[in-house]
């Protein structure tokens, strides 16, 4: 009975060797955590398609060479209206509909254009820069989506009751929070959040038209 250690304890025992030991041993990764978050708009109103991301204290914001994503169209519509990828992501557009697109962004944080075309471009985009990226289609004018990409891999988007979960290492993070409604001007709501060894849940409530 003895030599079974309780999981956290075995953790630190071996957390307290590595620092002992110099870099011969690998760290190891603590136990991630689930954070739920709660977004909510100023009226109390849950909030869909809002970004939630997490630097997480002591990370690298490393770019994400292999990340890949998809924003499709379907029905004349941006399938979803809101991505979130982490920087260095490569965004591919396939068109699922009968009609042709032509995909276009002329923001700062990725500029470009996809002229005309069914199927999947060949060559996905890439997001180097973080932030917001609105996009729209040449030919269909109500057509719009927004690219929104941070420099973590922590992140989510809320469901339609404004819900959104991440899985965390314990520690003391930020927690920044962005809605297509913000004021693009404005940074990104943030606030510190502590992550123990239990779940955890929060609720923010963002001013957004
Ligand atoms: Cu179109």
């Amino acid at each position: 009975m003895q030599l079974i250690l309780p999981r956290p304890r075995r953790f630190g025992l071996l957390a307290a060797l590595c620092a002992l030991g110099g870099s011969a041993i690998p760290a190891i990764p603590s136990q991630a955590v689930p954070l739920t978050v709660i977004v909510n708009d100023e009226n109390g109103q849950p909030l869909a398609n809002a970004v939630v991301s997490i630097q997480v204290q002591g990370a690298a914001a490393r770019a994400a060479t292999s990340a890949r994503a998809e924003l499709a169209q379907r029905g004349k519509r941006f399938v979803p209206s809101v991505l979130v990828v982490q920087t260095g992501t490569a965004v591919q557009f396939p068109n699922f509909d009968t009609v042709r697109h032509h995909v276009y962004s002329f923001s700062q944080v990725k500029t470009f254009e996809l002229k005309l075309y069914a199927g999947t471009p060949t060559a996905p985009i890439v997001f180097d820069k973080a932030g917001t990226a609105i996009l729209g289609c040449n030919i269909h004018d109500k057509m719009s989506a927004h690219v929104r990409v941070v420099d973590t891999p922590y992140f989510a988007t809320t469901d339609a009751n404004g819900r959104a979960q991440i899985d965390l290492p314990p520690g003391e993070h930020t927690l920044s929070t962005w809605h297509p409604g913000l004021a693009a001007e404005l940074p990104a709501p943030s606030q510190p959040v502590r992550i123990g060894s239990d779940a955890a849940k929060l609720t923010v409530r963002l001013k957004a038209s």
